[in-house]
């Protein structure tokens, strides 16, 4: 069998272990969503594991929720037009393929009122950064989305300076 040949068998041979529909070159991140008793604030017992995460389009996050009960929950008003809601609830391990471009607003519907938000950005925030509401959130939530939408703009800038 000429070198040739044998490149193509490999790669041919290979191809059933990549995800469907999925570039090759597509990245699956973890997200995981925890109590953490020996936290030092109250807001951070309950909370998303990163909470902010910028990822490519084309990317995966696997929601982990390794301890405790909660939900992955997309905030209207903070969801990039044309993306399918996420609405995932207490479901050991989900994974969740973002193709739509902008920013992506997670809250726990267990734990939102004790400041459980996430912030994703898939590609780049400009789909809907100028016009994320928080209408939806409380007082906490907004608190927290304001240092979360600050670090955004900062990454942003370094991005596209
Ligand atoms: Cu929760």
């Amino acid at each position: 069998m000429s070198l040739k040949r044998t490149i193509l068998g490999l790669a041919l041979s290979l191809a059933p272990l990549l995800p469907a529909g999925q570039p090759v070159w597509a990245e699956v991140h973890e997200v995981d969503q925890v109590i953490d008793l020996a936290a030092m604030t109250p807001e951070e017992v309950y909370r998303f594991e990163p909470n902010y995460l910028w990822i490519e389009p084309g990317d995966s996050i696997n929601f982990l929720n390794s301890t405790g009960n909660h939900t992955v929950t997309a905030i209207e008003g903070m969801w990039p037009e044309g993306a399918d809601f996420v609405n995932i609830e207490h479901q050991p391990l989900a994974e969740v393929t973002f193709d739509v471009p902008g920013v992506y607003g997670f809250r726990c519907k267990v734990h939102g009122r004790h400041g459980m938000y996430a912030l994703v950005v898939v590609g780049s925030p400009e789909a809907n950064m100028e016009r994320l509401e928080l209408t939806k959130v409380s007082a906490l939530g907004k608190r927290i989305f304001a240092g979360l939408i600050e670090t955004m703009n900062e990454d942003w800038a370094k991005r596209t300076e």
